[in-house]
């Protein structure tokens, strides 16, 4: 426990077993307020709450780093076998509640503050989101940070310390717009600069061949320019601080800060042009989800946080274990989708050119460490790099793949059932969109196992992208549904439903959340329910508050709160919900004096900056609200909102106190979805489409608990390869046909009415996301919806019960599986 004292030598191993630092509520206030004075420099009289965060945090990291030098060493001691984590994206969010959670320090850093009169929540409220990610993919990798922490696995994330993450959202009359995030404008309390740990990252230049001391041949790689890749640390604590892992991330700098002579010779700028270039790859998180950012820079940046990270756990196997060859007994890797991939290459690069091993050799370490995590089947989100620019940026990797890639074709060809069909398939190269390199295929043939994020996903994936892979290698493929963490989205983001469960259960769910289902038989107990749904109640009211402050909408928190939040994509169908939402609004005014549910129809969610389809939606979304809101007809009966700039923070508060989340992505579609599992968990019913972990979800919760509509995965395969027709669609559906005119008319846009005929056209003639053929399925299901909604104990019973059968969607789950199938490594 953290006094000041640093750890000694001789702490007891950390062995992931729970502990809790021995420190009360005096200590506590004394260590904050030596923090303020001598590493903020402030006096406590002048103090700002931003000064008070900085000293709260940087008093709750001593005990944090405690854990850690104390987990580093554990891991040295023990020579166990440790878990890397690629991923190009950690959407982590606010660490000091999380991180005060986790070492159980919550109470008393809350009573500490109180004492010197600072208030917590509006402390905690200053801290920057951590939002190096786009959505579901870097949240996910953020989740299993956390479990591995928690599970007690020996961890190390690796990505980029992007100085500007996901761009700020600004509504503007109604249109999105872009600003740019500043997460390390007032320093950042949770990193430690590691200026020693420097890797040089090469790119461009020539490769040499010459004949090695034993007649081989041997390559080295003459890169034409060179950049420095330096680590920022940050610990990631585990639950009951189980233990402290790392997160690595690579900064850019230049290997020459300055070239004097030109500054001499007057040329201020020149001087330092070098400089901004290479420290350009670290400048800016790229804005893209589930779509291919197709830019070299992109490609740069894949390349550096590889290479460094791959440089550097080889580093330190060699330093430990003194023999490169023992590698997949000691490490294990996972490439976090195919933005990682050229590890594949690297990987043999390192083994071949600067440890001298054989092909044969390299490429068995290379397949028995590396892994890979197929995110989307999406085909324009499918990693394709021109051959000309990996030449030109990567000529090494280059004849490596090559090389990879004729073993491979050699290997198919041997089969009786070889086909041309299935070489073309299988291949590396693409030759059909003017020759590029197939990151997906690269990451599958390099890796132990590959797996996908849902049980539907992962089949899908058989049948699709690696179908022919997958046909050559069948035992590789696996699955390994997604989870979420119950620290941040249930304890921290819902601490009344928390408080509740610990009441009614006891504490067992707070270390294996699968024992929330002795939570169902309080489903039939109506004092329970009451207390449930009171839970819920004051979170509406909360959200009520916030929509108002910052949208200035006011909202019944007695309205059924019906949530569609996540990134703005067609194929999540956000324009589903708007269609309807503007037919319920019509039925209002048609039948006003019907017994209409209260319903608030609440939206938020980034639009890539280069994705005009999607803007247009959130436009909509916006006129739509705006319509709506002020219609007196509607007598409150509809609210539309849209809350600006989703991030982690803000789902934090709105999805506690949702009644219904919104899922309805074009089946087939959605890989996985995490948002669907934290709703459920926080006791929200879901609509939804048979997609992704909706699936799984229905198998948990029970069919009666969930509402199911639409189009399944094969029937949208079907209906797409007969070729559908959204006309015929629409005219048979008048509510729809109505809205369909009124959008076209200009209803919701008398300022430009022809502002959303693009939208309009697009449905009406192709309907790719198959919007118009779930119309119909998806209103009567909001209208069961609605009658549920009435009988208030019916509605309880099953949110209760949601959160009851919610545990298996636990990322501890997940972490298990993936730690006892693909790493091979124990847990606790
Ligand atoms: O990954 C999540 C899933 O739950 C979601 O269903 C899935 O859409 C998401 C390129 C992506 N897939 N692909 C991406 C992100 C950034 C980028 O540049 C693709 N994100 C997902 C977690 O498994």
């Amino acid at each position: 426990a953290s006094t000041g004292e640093p750890a000694s030598l001789d702490d007891p191993a950390i062995d992931g077993v729970a502990f809790a630092p021995k420190v009360d509520t005096l200590q506590m206030r004394k260590a904050i307020l030596a923090k303020l004075t001598y590493a903020v420099g402030k006096d406590p009289a002048a103090a700002k709450l931003h000064d008070w965060l900085r000293a709260t945090s940087l008093a709750v990291r001593d005990h944090v780093v405690d854990r850690w030098i104390a987990s580093v060493r554990e891991a040295y001691r023990t020579g166990r076998k440790r878990v890397y984590y690629l991923s190009l994206e950690f959407m982590i969010g606010r660490q000091l509640r999380d991180v005060s959670c986790n070492l159980q320090l919550d109470a008393v850093v809350r009573e500490a503050l109180a004492e010197i009169g600072v208030d917590y929540e509006a402390m905690a409220e200053l801290e920057p989101d951590a939002a190096l990610g786009n959505g579901g993919l870097g949240r996910l990798a953020a989740c299993y940070m956390e479990s591995m922490a928690t599970l007690a696995i020996a961890a190390h994330g690796y990505g980029i310390r992007y100085d500007h993450g996901l761009f700020r959202q600004k509504i503007a009359d109604g249109w999105q717009v872009e600003l740019p995030e500043d997460w390390l404008a007032f320093g950042n309390p949770w990193e430690f600069e590691r200026r020693e740990v420097a890797y040089e990252i090469g790119f461009g230049g020539t490769v040499e061949a010459s004949e090695g001391w034993d007649g081989a041949v041997r390559h080295t790689w003459k890169p034409g320019d060179r950049v420095l890749a330096i680590a920022y640390d940050t610990p990631i604590v585990g639950w009951r601080g189980a233990r402290v892992n790392t997160l690595r991330l690579w900064r850019a700098r230049a290997a020459d800060p300055i070239h004097l002579e030109a500054f001499n010779r007057g040329d201020h700028v020149g001087a330092v042009a070098d400089r901004t270039r290479a420290e350009s790859i670290s400048r800016v998180l790229y804005p893209s989800d589930s779509t291919q950012a197709g830019q070299e820079l992109r490609l740069r940046q894949e390349f550096f946080f590889t290479s460094a990270s791959l440089q550097d756990l080889v580093r330190r196997h060699v330093q430990q274990f003194g023999d490169i060859r023992s590698l997949p007994d000691k490490a294990t890797i996972q490439l976090n989708d195919t933005h990682p991939a050229i590890a594949v290459a690297e990987l043999m690069r390192i083994l071949l050119d600067v440890h001298a091993l054989g092909w044969d050799e390299a490429w068995a370490i290379t397949r028995t460490t590396i892994n890979y995590t197929n995110h989307t089947l999406l085909p324009e989100a499918l990693e394709m790099w021109p051959v000309s620019l990996m030449e030109r940026l990567l000529p090494r990797h280059m004849q490596i793949i090559y090389a990879i890639n004729a073993k491979l074709i050699a290997d198919a060809r041997k089969r009786p059932d070889c086909t041309d069909g299935m070489l073309s398939a299988i291949s590396l190269i693409d030759e059909w969109h003017g020759r590029g390199v197939r990151m997906g295929n690269l990451a599958f043939v390099g890796s132990h196992k590959i797996n996908g994020v849902s049980a539907l996903h992962s089949e899908l994936m058989k049948k699709t992208v690696f179908k022919d892979l997958g046909a050559l290698y069948p035992e590789r493929i696996t699955n390994k549904t997604n989870g979420i963490t119950p620290r941040r989205w249930l304890m921290q983001s819902n601490p009344g439903l928390a408080r509740l469960v610990r009441d009614t259960i006891g504490e067992g769910p707070l270390d294996d959340l699968e024992k929330l289902s002795q939570l169902a038989p309080y489903a039939e107990d109506a004092a329970f329910r009451e207390r449930f749904m009171q839970v819920k109640r004051a979170n509406k009211e909360r959200l009520a508050a916030l929509i108002l402050e910052q949208i200035g909408v006011r909202v019944d928190p007695a309205a059924l709160f019906d949530v569609h939040v996540k990134r703005i994509h067609e194929y999540k169908r956000q324009l589903l919900n708007v269609l309807e939402t503007i037919a319920l609004y019509d039925a209002i005014r048609a039948r006003p004096n019907e017994d209409w549910v209260p319903r608030v129809k609440l939206f938020a969610g980034k639009a890539a900056s280069s994705y005009t389809t999607a803007k247009y939606i959130i436009k909509l979304i916006n006129d739509v609200a705006k319509v709506v809101n002020s219609d007196p007809a509607t007598r409150g009966l509809l609210k539309v909102a849209f809350l600006p700039n989703y991030n982690v923070s803000l789902a934090q508060v709105i999805i506690p106190a949702a009644d219904l989340s919104e899922q309805i992505s074009t089946a087939g579609m959605e890989a996985s979805g995490t948002g669907n599992m934290k709703f459920a968990l926080n006791g929200a019913l879901t609509i939804g489409t048979l997609d992704g972990a909706n699936i799984e979800l229905r198998d948990h919760i029970g069919g009666e608990n969930i509402f199911i509509f639409g189009l399944t995965a094969e029937e949208v395969e079907v209906v797409r390869r007969k070729g559908y027709n959204p006309s015929e669609t629409i005219a048979d559906n008048p509510a729809l046909a109505a809205v369909m005119e009124s959008l076209y008319a200009g209803v919701y846009s008398p300022d430009d009415p022809s502002r959303h005929r693009g939208t309009v056209d697009a449905l009406r003639n192709h309907d790719y996301f198959l919007v118009t053929a779930d119309f119909q399925a998806y209103a009567e299901t909001q209208r069961k919806i609605a009658a549920l909604w009435r009988n208030s104990s019916d509605w309880a019973r099953k949110a209760v019960i949601n959160t009851a059968r919610s545990g298996w969607f636990s990322s501890d789950r997940a972490i298990r599986d993936y730690a006892e199938e693909i790493w091979g490594v124990p847990t606790r």
